[in-house]
């Protein structure tokens, strides 16, 4: 499996595609982890998982103006440095992107409320509507059919250049805030589970996911020890040797981080200190496909928080 080379890409990226430089070089960052996504794909040979990143690709050239013709002859001529051969295209049909989030969920309106207001700029009045919610849903409800449909929502409205960047960080900033005033509720339940240590493995910064999954873990009950993400794999299992927890729940976001994740089960599972605890993983790209449960060799996936507090009263009382 090739690299991609900056020159490689400036010479199958042309610049007369594109308006202006800076356009070119935020596809460019798109483009970037092309041959990442080809080799987790076929190391866990999963078709599903780059047909959704050239899916998601895609939407990106639709943002820049660009045909499906120019997109087809890069990722032809990528998939050719990459792999050494031609691309079977009729195996990646491009999928159009997922928008349901909001309008699936039994919150829907609450979600629409609330997004609405940090689209129009007010964390305040965002943040008084889920202060309310404290007093009429539990907190289980407004991550699982709030917070994360919006963020899905917000995913979306940045991927199809609907809004920039830092409307995107800001959405998530005050998501977080939010999220944090639900504090004192989840460490307040009365405690009698077991312990769960929660990490995110991999360098990208995603964690909401997993912090949701421990928030939500320890308002039923559980003590949980969050680390969050973006530290050493070798850290979470030093972590786990340190804190003999009843469970291992670790999630990843982006199909690039499943080498790392795999390598932290591999540690654990080859650690005579460790290697009976069990391990539960979550994330996106397990939803995309379920079996690389069983290809990392995890004891059980959870699809959502609910899943995820089934999943893990069944491992922990087993
Ligand atoms: C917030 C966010 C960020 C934040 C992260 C902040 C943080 N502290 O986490 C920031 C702004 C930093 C970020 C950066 C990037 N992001 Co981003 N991000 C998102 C966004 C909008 C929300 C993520 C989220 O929190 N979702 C909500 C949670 C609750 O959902 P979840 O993770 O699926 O978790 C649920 C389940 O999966 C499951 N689960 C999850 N973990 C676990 C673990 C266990 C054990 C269990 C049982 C279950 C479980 O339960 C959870 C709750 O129900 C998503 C959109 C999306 N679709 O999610 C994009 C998204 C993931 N990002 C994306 C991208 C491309 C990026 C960037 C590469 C570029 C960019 N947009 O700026 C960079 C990364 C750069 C880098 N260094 O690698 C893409 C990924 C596309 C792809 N290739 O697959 C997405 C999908 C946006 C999009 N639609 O294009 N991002």
């Amino acid at each position: 499996m090739n690299k991609i080379r900056r020159e490689q890409l400036e010479k199958v990226l042309p610049s007369t595609w594109f308006d202006n430089k800076r356009q070119r070089e935020l596809l460019m960052l798109d483009i970037q982890p092309f041959a990442e996504y080809l080799e987790v794909s076929r190391r866990y040979q999963s078709n599903r998982l780059f047909r959704a990143y050239l899916s998601w690709l895609a939407s990106r050239f639709d943002v820049f103006n660009l045909t499906r013709k120019q997109f087809w002859t890069l990722v032809k001529e990528l998939f050719r440095i990459v792999h050494g051969a031609n691309l079977p295209k009729e195996k990646f049909p491009i999928d159009t992107p997922p928008h349901n989030a909001i309008q699936d969920s039994p919150l829907a309106s609450e979600a629409r409320e609330f997004l609405d207001a940090l689209l129009e700029g007010s964390a305040e009045k965002a943040l008084s509507m889920s202060l309310e919610w404290k007093h009429t849903h539990n907190l289980d409800q407004v991550y699982l059919h709030v917070f994360q449909p919006i963020l899905y929502e917000t995913g979306y409205l940045w991927q199809t250049g609907r809004i920039s960047i830092a409307t995107e960080h800001y959405i998530t900033a005050s998501t977080q805030y939010a999220m944090s005033q639900y504090y004192p509720d989840l460490f307040a339940t009365p405690k009698h589970g077991g312990l769960v240590l929660a990490a995110a493995p991999g360098e990208a910064p995603h964690e909401i996911g997993i912090r949701m999954v421990a928030d939500v873990l320890e308002y039923k009950g559980y003590r949980t020890h969050y680390l969050g993400g973006n530290l050493p794999e070798s850290e979470i299992v030093d972590a786990v040797i340190a804190h003999s927890p009843d469970l291992i729940a670790l999630g990843i976001t982006l199909p690039i981080e499943l080498t790392a994740l795999e390598d932290v089960i591999q540690r654990i599972k080859g650690d005579e200190r460790t290697r009976d605890i069990p391990i539960l993983v979550g994330g996106q790209p397990f939803n995309q496909d379920p079996s690389l449960k069983e290809k990392l060799d995890a004891d059980a996936y959870g699809e959502n928080l609910s899943d995820a507090v089934q999943k893990a009263g069944e491992l922990i009382d087993d």
